[in-house]
């Protein structure tokens, strides 16, 4: 250890975190509040994972323990709330009001700005966060000591060792890699359609957000400020960002919204930034192998349409912490062995809503006539009944902990 320690090649540290995202961050947070010290790995530069444009709306739930833990002043100030949404199918948009329909609202607030927070608090206060360190592998899962390899910003390889690990680094990190084979099951679904998305200098047209279901494909109008749009399309799962030019862009999604005939209007800005997301769900269980937890996107995937992945990524380690905090406090390890199954409560939950928001609003081309027909008599129920409505609610706002 003397030697190691010397060389400078080696370090230890009760928790190992990889991956700098919403889940890694904010269980860093977490841990440095109960006393627990932790290491932030994180394979990009902190300029990239501060501008990476993602999710946009934090329940109620997030936006309670991000305030709870001292990162809730700017989003208080620049966070838009937002009663409810709305849903645009058949010529008309349906309004369903949140706040009355399940007593609570929602905060549209960048994930980028919620990194950003994140990063700037967790340094402050002394948490180890180093940036450009791609960790290559974690081993020794079911001996005291987990092993996480990773190659620094020179190049040299480095080892961290931890009481624990937690995977935190989204679904193409390693960490999932380190389980052994056998001891897992995978479960997934991938779509055929992706959503080309844009953040546009534009001015939102609508207080909230409209999710559109059009015959020629989904659509959905955000935004992250007065001034800037978050707008998506489906597209088909193998477009590439090059097939998408601003004008064939802004004349889809006006299609979309039925601008000319009576529909939203879509006010053209310049565009600031274009990507592709394939939409897809997968369920890792357990979550957790040895001395190794997976949370967030390391675990789970949900098609965005929910709204749930930040979320979840959150909720995640809101349940580890604790337990981790438990077994630091009085060793006691039931909340840890509790850990996946926890979490996937929620989880499937969440995978469940995701992927009904994703079948009402997707144009799905296998689906013939007869479910489409059904998928407006759904979209129709929904707009009549208030049981319908408080159900999309609830679970839009975010399940109660
Ligand atoms: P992240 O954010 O992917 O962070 C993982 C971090 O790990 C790093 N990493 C590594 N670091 C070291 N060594 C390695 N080998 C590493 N490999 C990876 C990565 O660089 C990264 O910094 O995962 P996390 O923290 O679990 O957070 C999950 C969320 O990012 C994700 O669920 C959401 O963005 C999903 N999502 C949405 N979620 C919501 O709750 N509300 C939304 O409105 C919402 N909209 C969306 C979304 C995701 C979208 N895309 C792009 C798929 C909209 C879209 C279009
Ligand atoms: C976003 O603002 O980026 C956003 C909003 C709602 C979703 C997905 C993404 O369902």
């Amino acid at each position: 250890m003397a030697e190691t320690a010397r060389l400078g090649r080696s370090d230890r540290t009760q928790v190992a975190i990889v991956g700098a995202g919403p889940a890694g961050l904010t269980l860093a947070r977490l841990l440095h509040l109960a006393g627990i010290e932790s290491v932030v790995l994180e394979a990009q530069t902190r300029d990239y994972v501060e501008h990476r444009v993602r999710a946009g709306v934090l329940e109620n739930g997030s936006v309670e323990l991000l305030r709870e833990i001292g990162v809730g002043e700017r989003m208080d100030r620049e966070g838009l709330t937002h009663r409810g949404i709305e849903i645009r199918f058949e010529d008309k948009n349906q309004r369903f009001d949140f706040e009355e329909l399940a007593g609570k609202t929602i905060t549209v607030y960048g994930q980028q700005e919620v990194v950003k927070d994140l990063i700037a608090a967790n340094l402050a206060d002394g948490i180890r966060i180093e940036f450009e360190c791609k960790v290559e592998s974690i081993g020794n899962l079911d001996g005291t000591l987990p092993a996480v390899r990773y190659r620094d910003a020179d190049g040299i390889e480095r080892e961290l060792s931890g009481d624990f690990a937690a995977g935190c680094d989204g679904f193409h990190g390693v960490s999932r890699a380190a389980l052994r084979p056998g001891a897992f099951a995978v479960f997934e679904r991938n779509y055929p359609f992706a959503w080309f998305g844009v953040l546009a200098e534009s001015k939102p047209v609508s207080e909230e957000l409209i999710y559109a279901n059009h015959e020629r494909g989904f659509a959905l109008m955000s935004m992250r400020s007065p001034t800037i749009t978050r707008l998506y399309v489906q597209c088909p799962a193998t477009d590439e960002v090059e097939q998408w030019s601003d004008d064939r862009f802004w004349t889809e999604l006006r299609a979309r919204m039925d601008s000319d005939r009576g529909g939203p209007d879509v006010p053209r800005g310049p565009i600031l930034q274009k990507s592709i997301a394939i939409l897809r769900s997968v369920v890792v269980e357990p979550m957790r192998h040895g001395r190794l937890f997976l949370a967030g996107d390391a675990a789970h995937i949900v098609p965005p349409t929910g709204a749930k992945g930040m979320n979840l990524a959150i909720a995640d380690v809101r349940v580890l912490a604790q337990a981790l905090d438990d077994f630091y406090e009085s060793g006691r390890t039931d909340r840890i062995d509790a850990y996946s199954a926890t979490c996937l409560q929620r989880v499937w939950k969440a995978q469940r809503f995701s992927t009904w928001m994703t079948s009402v609003l997707h144009r799905f081309d296998d689906l013939g006539p007869f479910g489409r027909k059904l998928q407006l008599a759904e979209l129709s129920y929904l707009a009549s009944s208030r049981a319908a409505a408080q159900s999309l609610a609830e679970n839009y706002v975010g399940l109660p902990f």
